[in-house]
């Protein structure tokens, strides 16, 4: 933490601009050593300002050749990214050309840094709690414009602010916990306990809301998944490639030719989706075939949506569906499944005119139906429609602001459990004192979210998920 460091903080490759930035005490001398604002040689930068922008030339200090015409930005601690001295160069964007920069860099001193490096100062020197930091990673790899939503508002510090309230929320009643242990004669233990279970209920309730927010909302990050199932031959693969607009499965005229599932990304509508192609299901001695459909029935149970896909000329059966797509069995009030095995009864080939369309039957009257033709590309954009209608129905995505990622949701978890482990203890009278290390336990386990008590390890894992220069 003491040294400067520096890296390039654009993407390699020719582009219009590239920036270097140097952070640490010595990023301004450094800097000053090869920067100066005449054209016609090297003297220093003189006087300079914190956050204003100087136009000026970077020569090389071993030869005095200059390396290129930049803008470089002086930002003063506290009030910069590491909340170090930070310096920011803008030059030309090649790859040499910000090579031969960094060099100059690193000779006078200063260091490569590592992936995250920057981040990771700003979140050791107090600047940003992890997890604005995690935010940062979100904001750069969002998929959709719902995605980068909410990782802004991380990054805002909205996360971090609903997990300080809730351990302040722990800690009063910590505290309320050891004036017990304190003074036990002057306190009457069970007006207390009544008061702490109030606060105990509303901070697990707290944390179990964070935890569904988490699973709703997984699919924001990752994509709905969407999976097209049906008998060999019906078209999937042909609809797979219209949905995506490119040829990316093999369409034959034989049955069983696809086998292994096809797996592809597909933004529409700023939702991310991932879309599986599956091999045809039905009875086969085929080695291949029958693995080929097993990894379909995985992927119908893992995906939100399914498209069943019929040809005309076949008939539906409950059987047959119910085959492809296990009814939800789990029907009881609760909602956690709701989304699961939502289907779209899909009927290609409609082109031709041979045989009668597949009608639903009585039991599954309920189910969304679209007639397409692959082929001809009828239907594809109503479908489309029809899809994203469907997810946005489902998935209110106005209703969790804060999405807690599957780390948060882990330490959730252990919080809840503590929380219960303290409950218990109050509901059988144990001593204060063996309650209160529960609670010290799940004001610990939110801590990690935030990062006050997340060990070096957790820190290194989620810094080197960055890039180098962020
Ligand atoms: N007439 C007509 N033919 C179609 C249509 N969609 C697909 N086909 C044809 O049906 C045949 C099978 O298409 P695929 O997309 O490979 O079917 P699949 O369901 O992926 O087949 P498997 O991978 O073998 O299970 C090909 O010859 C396609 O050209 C359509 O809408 N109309
Ligand atoms: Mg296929």
């Amino acid at each position: 933490m003491n040294d400067t460091i520096a890296a390039i903080a654009t993407p390699y490759g020719s582009g219009g601009i590239g920036v270097i930035r140097i952070s640490g005490p010595k990023a301004f001398d450094i800097a000053s050593k090869f920067f100066s604002k005449k054209n016609y040689r090297p003297e220093g930068y003189g006087n300079i300002e914190s956050h204003k922008v100087y136009h000026g030339y970077i020569f090389s200090t071993e030869n005095k050749d200059l390396i290129d015409e930049v803008l470089l930005i002086p930002m003063k601690a506290p009030s910069s990214y590491t909340a170090e001295d930070v310096v920011e160069i803008q030059a030309h964007s090649g790859t040499i050309v910000l090579r031969a920069i960094l060099d100059e860099i690193l000779s006078h001193g200063a260091r490569l840094s590592e992936p995250g490096e920057f981040t990771k100062r700003a979140f050791l020197n107090g600047r940003i709690d992890l997890t604005q930091a995690e935010a940062v990673v979100d904001i750069i790899n969002a998929k959709s414009v719902s995605a980068l939503k909410f990782a802004a508002s991380q990054n805002l510090g909205k996360l971090k602010s609903s997990i300080y309230d809730l351990r302040e929320k722990l800690i009063h009643f910590l505290s309320l916990l050891e004036v017990n242990i304190d003074f036990p004669d002057d306190v009457d233990p069970l007006a207390l306990s009544q008061k702490e279970m109030g606060l105990l209920d509303d901070a697990l309730e707290k944390c179990q809301e964070f935890i569904q927010q988490h699973d709703d909302a997984c699919f924001l990050k990752e994509g709905i998944r969407i999976t097209i199932c049906g008998a060999p031959n019906v078209g999937k693969s042909s609809l797979m490639n219209r949905l995506l607009n490119q040829d990316r499965s093999i369409v034959t005229p034989v049955p069983g030719t696809t086998r292994d599932p096809i797996e592809e990304g597909l933004n529409m509508e700023g939702i991310p989706f991932v879309i599986t192609d599956t091999a045809g299901i039905h009875q086969t001695d085929d080695l291949v075939e029958i693995i080929g459909i097993e990894k379909a029935r995985d992927h119908i149970t893992d995906s939100d949506l399914v498209l069943f896909m019929k040809e005309p000329g076949t008939l539906f059966s409950d059987k047959e569906f119910e085959k492809v797509v296990p009814p939800n069995n789990q029907s009881d009030n609760s909602s956690e499944n709701e989304f699961i095995k939502k289907v779209i009864f899909v009927i290609n080939k409609i082109d031709l005119e041979e045989g009668n369309l597949p009608t639903l039957s009585e039991k599954y009257q309920h189910i969304p139906k679209i007639e397409i033709s692959a082929l001809l590309n009828t239907g594809i954009e109503e479908l489309k429609q029809k899809i994203i209608n469907i997810s946005i129905a489902e998935l209110d995505m106005e209703k969790s602001s804060v999405i807690p990622n599957l780390r948060h949701k882990k330490a959730l978890e252990q919080t809840v459990e503590r929380l219960f482990a303290a409950k218990t203890g109050i509901a059988q009278n144990l001593a204060e004192e063996m309650i209160a290390i529960d609670i010290k336990n799940s004001i610990d386990s939110l801590g990690t979210i935030t990062g006050e008590t997340a060990s070096l390890d957790i820190l290194d894992n989620i810094f080197s998920n960055f890039c180098i220069g962020k």
